[in-house]
């Protein structure tokens, strides 16, 4: 009998230091688990500092903290995960670095979170681990509980196999992976990719994968949503839209507002939407309409290079096309490098006329759902690239583009700015169904029922 207990396994914390105290983290994932870990549910992590802490409850949840040391934060979190992983599994747009000695700090911060988890789950419960940077946690955790179900979930893309093959130490992640009893992706194509890699691997049956032990893994697409009702609940909130309005009139009152909204991250396509702009700006296709581009740039992991080279670009960008293409006192591109509060976010995604998504490579994006349930009228425009894991739900309400392919990316930002007001209307109305129909707590409530369910064969015998 699964018990319905549930214990998180995650790089982060859902909550963090303030001075002497424990805030709660904003995003999707802690309000999608929340309600499910509340007064039973445990949660084990790095708290995104260096000092050592006790596990304490925070909103009903046990907060269990992994400490990360320095060699750990350096090795494993800027080293193999986020200079390896994320760049191969980002189809490779920086290149990524292969360093032996990061493995063992890598395995090591692994080891010591499935530990953690091993020792605060109850016996036949329900454990989930996220991410990319503990992909080793459900094998050495199913060692540890043979008793308990555990599900993995991988936020972003899962690599093509050619790709994946160029991983020296991908093995044992494919074998990490399949300690789990379901493993779930974003989409159809990143499931695939899995399978095709585990085959590889001599590890594959053809649709469920088998694992050596017997065991049968459930691979499959468990497409990751928005708190759609926190996002609505801003978005018919009057200071909202006054906010908008504000911000509107700040700007000048243009004509056309393009918006970009991402952390500050190479995969995200910023330059080559900045330099697509420009290119609209130099064509003259838009007239003599005043035009603006708003992007707000979290700063993001900059103890990583490649991440320190990306916001070089993108300021230098910033600097070229202000300089080419603005006036005293009127910016062609408004550019925030820092984090905004949420409401402040849902403004701007309702001052914007059209809301440009161009990455490389993204598991999801939810910055597209976001900008479509926070309209407050169905007027805006979504352009999106085909890359994002969001195409393959709005493929047909988006303009969809290519951001390799310059030329397309300032057709694109053309048409969006010039689509009739009938033709955004029906996309956005559409988009809105889309996404309302399945939001975070359909896709935690999804996830949570296939592992339970009846699909291994140790639930068959
Ligand atoms: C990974 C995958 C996948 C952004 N700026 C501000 C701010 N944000 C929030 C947005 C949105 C979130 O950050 C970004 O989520 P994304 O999905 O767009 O991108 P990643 O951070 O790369 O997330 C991605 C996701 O995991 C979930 O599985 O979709 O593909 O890469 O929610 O609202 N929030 C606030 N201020 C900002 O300035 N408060």
């Amino acid at each position: 009998m699964v018990r319905r207990e549930l214990t998180v396994v995650a790089n982060r914390l859902p909550v963090r230091r303030k001075g002497d105290e424990w805030i709660s983290s904003p995003g999707g994932l802690v309000t999608a688990l929340k309600p499910v870990l509340k007064d039973s549910g445990s949660w084990v992590g790095w708290s995104g500092d260096s000092e050592h802490y006790e596990p304490f409850i925070h909103d009903g949840i046990s907060v269990i903290p992994v400490h990360l040391d320095q060699r750990d934060l350096d090795e494993h979190y800027a080293g193999f995960s986020n200079a390896t992983l994320w760049p191969l599994y980002h189809h490779a747009v920086r290149e990524p670095v292969f360093d032996a000695q990061w493995w063992d700090r890598h395995v090591d911060v692994n080891r010591r979170m499935a530990e953690a988890a091993a020792s605060t789950a109850p016996k036949d419960s329900l454990v989930w681990v996220h991410d990319y940077h503990l992909q080793l946690v459900p094998s050495e955790l199913r060692r540890l509980r043979p008793d308990l179900r555990i599900g993995f979930f991988l936020h972003i893309p899962f690599p093509p196999h050619e790709l994946f093959q160029r991983l020296p130490r991908r093995r044992e992640l494919i074998d990490g992976l399949l300690g789990s009893d379901v493993v779930g992706f974003q989409t159809d194509g990143d499931a695939d990719n899995f399978r095709r890699a585990a085959h590889a691997a001599g590890r594959s049956g053809p649709t469920d994968l088998v694992a050596t032990d017997g065991r049968i893994v459930v691979v499959d697409a468990f497409p990751i949503s928005i708190d759609v009702a926190a996002s609505q609940d801003l978005a018919e909130d009057p200071a909202t839209h006054a906010r908008a309005a504000r911000i509107r009139a700040d700007l000048g009152n243009p004509d056309v507002v393009f918006l970009g909204v991402d952390r500050l991250d190479y995969t995200k396509g910023i330059d080559v939407r900045l330099e697509a702009f420009g290119q609209l700006l130099e064509s003259g296709a838009l007239g003599r309409s005043d035009v603006v581009f708003v992007q707000i740039a979290v700063p993001s992991r900059e103890t990583v290079e490649d991440y320190r080279e990306a916001r070089e670009r993108v300021e230098q960008l910033v600097g070229q096309l202000n300089g080419t293409y603005g006036r005293i006192g009127h910016p062609v591109v408004h550019y925030v490098h820092r984090e905004l509060p949420f409401d402040v976010l849902v403004s701007m995604y309702q001052m914007g006329d059209v809301m440009v998504v161009t990455p490389f490579a993204d598991g999801m994006n939810l910055v597209a759902k976001e900008f479509v349930v926070s309209r407050d009228n169905d007027e805006g425009v979504l352009v999106l690239s085909e890359f994002a894991g969001a195409a393959s739900e709005l493929d047909d309400v988006a303009i969809l583009v290519n951001p390799y392919d310059p030329e397309a990316m300032t057709s694109a930002l053309a048409r969006a700015a010039t689509l009739s007001l009938e033709d955004r209307v029906a996309r956005m109305s559409r988009a809105r169904t889309t996404v309302v129909a399945n939001d975070v707590h359909d896709w935690s409530a999804g996830f949570l029922n296939r592992l339970k369910g009846e699909t291994t064969l140790r639930e068959l015998k």
